[in-house]
């Protein structure tokens, strides 16, 4: 089991998008082990995007990230970190395959509704940077049966 970090981005929320975008990964039968809303301040989106920090676009997209509340998630499930983000498509929305999350609603490049982790060590350090161990709520869906074979 891995766990990632995904964040409904402003655009997501405001587009009242928020729940079609969390039913998918609920159909895929990933596991929501916590969930919350918060607006992400500008000390936040530096920690979070500490590797853009220094580039040109960093400004405009700190004011996107802290313009409006997001909703954080902890997803969980096998080999999660490489699916969700190939369920999210490419970065742009422009460039995104049809049937992905950014390919089916986002036309953006910066506004590209969702984030998640890019990797298990991204995965840990975001993880802990939005949430505490007390906000995770680990437990065994009882459908579990019917998503994957024992021996998965
Ligand atoms: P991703 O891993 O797909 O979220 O994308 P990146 O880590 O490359 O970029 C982080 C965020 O910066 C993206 F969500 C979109 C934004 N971005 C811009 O706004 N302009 C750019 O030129 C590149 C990225």
């Amino acid at each position: 089991m891995e766990r990632t970090l995904v964040l409904l981005k402003p655009d997501c929320v405001q587009r009242r998008l928020t729940g079609q975008v969390i039913t998918r990964f609920e159909n895929k039968g990933l596991n929501i082990i916590a969930l919350k809303m918060l607006r992400i301040t500008p000390e936040l989106s530096r920690q979070h995007y500490a590797e853009h920090v220094q580039k040109p676009f960093y400004p405009g997209l700190e004011r996107f990230i802290t313009g409006a509340p997001v909703v954080a998630m902890i997803v969980e499930g096998l080999e999660a970190i490489r699916v969700v983000r190939e369920m999210l498509g490419a970065t742009s929305g422009l460039k995104a395959a049809a049937g992905t999350i950014r390919g089916d609603f986002s036309s953006s490049r910066q506004m590209n509704l969702v984030h998640a982790s890019d990797g298990p060590e991204a995965a840990a350090r975001e993880i802990d940077l939005y949430f505490d161990e007390g906000e995770i709520c680990a437990y065994e869906p009882a459908l579990v049966q019917w998503f994957k074979a024992g021996d998965e």
